[in-house]
């Protein structure tokens, strides 16, 4: 009797100790949003693209540890480029960046055979006031490199960055007790701490100017004219056109107004890759917009022999009979009494 209410007495302090520790180390509904950013999707080779590592989570982590792979045909590390954000460093704590981490980096997933890495850790201040963790649910920035874009890499070939999720040796360590002052005897390990990971892909594109889907606009590749663009589209063509990489930049044809014969320009890494010369049908003056100006212009053409660049030629037959004359006035004419519209994708006007 007396041995079974000593049995009984062990097992309920082990069930109450199990159940304390348990209650310690259960952290439900704890995440880490794992982030890789990066300032770019797309490169030519040779190219440099910085990764950010963005955390974000909902308690209080005492430490971390990352291990950041990237595919090694595509990308090689810029040496010395990692480090810690300044927004990590203002936490205090100390960060360890190591570009050559051990092969433990790697996993059956993600094997050294495709992928390098490197390895960032961060670990909580402790002084005498306490421990000061890491608790930043709207996500933070902390590690960030640099990658090269390998110079034998070819258009459609991608390159990815990522957190091996089968990694075995993530830090789990929390405050569960998140009264303050935070202090190091209320670290715990904890096993249930849920990890999801964002990882980055990187493509090689060749340099070009495209369409915006479904904006209407027509690139003709062979006479580099952008087609397309509503009249009056003064301020920018950013609904009209994108960079594969790099960026465009904006020559207007009159002031700051993005008329017939503004030229559209990709730009990457200080190269200019393609050119291509703004048409708006009707416009012949190079405003935008269609109007009285654009009429007496196309009058002068026929009546005074003003010269016309190869665009406002375009721009100016309204009935795509590749002349500028009497007819076109017409039609012009008629489109500003409201008779007709104008199709800017081919050009010519519409009977209403
Ligand atoms: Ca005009
Ligand atoms: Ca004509």
């Amino acid at each position: 009797m007396k041995t079974s209410v000593r049995l009984l007495s062990i097992l309920l302090t082990v069930v109450l100790v199990f159940s304390m520790f348990a209650v310690t180390v259960s952290a439900e509904g704890e995440v880490a949003n794992v982030t890789i950013k990066t300032d770019v999707d797309t490169v030519i080779a040779g190219d440099v693209v910085t990764v950010t590592v963005n955390v974000a989570n909902n308690y209080y982590a005492t430490s971390m540890r990352w291990p950041v792979l990237f595919s090694n045909t595509f990308f090689e590390l810029v040496e010395g480029s990692v480090k810690a954000t300044d927004e990590l460093d203002a936490l205090g704590g100390s960060a360890k960046c190591n570009e050559t981490p051990d092969n433990t980096i790697y996993t059956t997933t993600y094997s050294s055979t495709d992928y390098t890495g490197v390895l960032v850790q961060w670990t909580a201040a402790v002084s005498a006031t306490g421990i000061a963790p890491y608790n930043q649910a709207d996500g933070m920035d902390c590690f960030t490199f640099q990658l090269k874009a390998k110079t034998d890499i070819n258009v459609g070939d991608s390159g990815s960055i990522v957190i091996p999720e089968d990694y075995p040796r993530f830090y789990n360590y929390i405050l569960t007790d998140t009264e303050e002052p935070f202090s190091p005897d209320k670290v715990v390990k904890c096993e249930t701490l849920v990890h999801n990971f964002e990882g980055a892909t990187v493509e090689c594109v060749t340099p070009e100017i495209l369409p915006v889907e479904d904006s209407g606009v027509v690139l003709d590749k062979t006479k580099n004219y952008i087609k397309g663009v509503a009249i009056g589209t003064v301020d920018n063509l950013d609904a009209y056109v994108r960079a594969s990489v790099g960026e465009i930049s904006i020559t207007p044809a009159k002031e700051n107004k993005m008329g017939t014969g503004s030229k559209v320009s990709l730009t990457h890494n200080g190269i200019t890759y393609e050119t291509y010369t703004l048409i708006i049908a009707g416009d012949v003056n190079g405003d935008a917009y269609v109007d009285y100006m654009d009429l007496m212009l196309v009058d002068w053409y026929e009546a005074y022999g003003v010269t016309f660049s190869g665009v406002q030629k375009i721009a100016a037959d309204l009935n795509g009979d590749g002349k500028v004359n009497a007819n076109d006035k017409i039609a012009l004419d008629a489109y500003l009494n409201f008779e007709y519209e104008i199709d800017q994708v081919t050009g010519t006007v519409i009977d209403l």
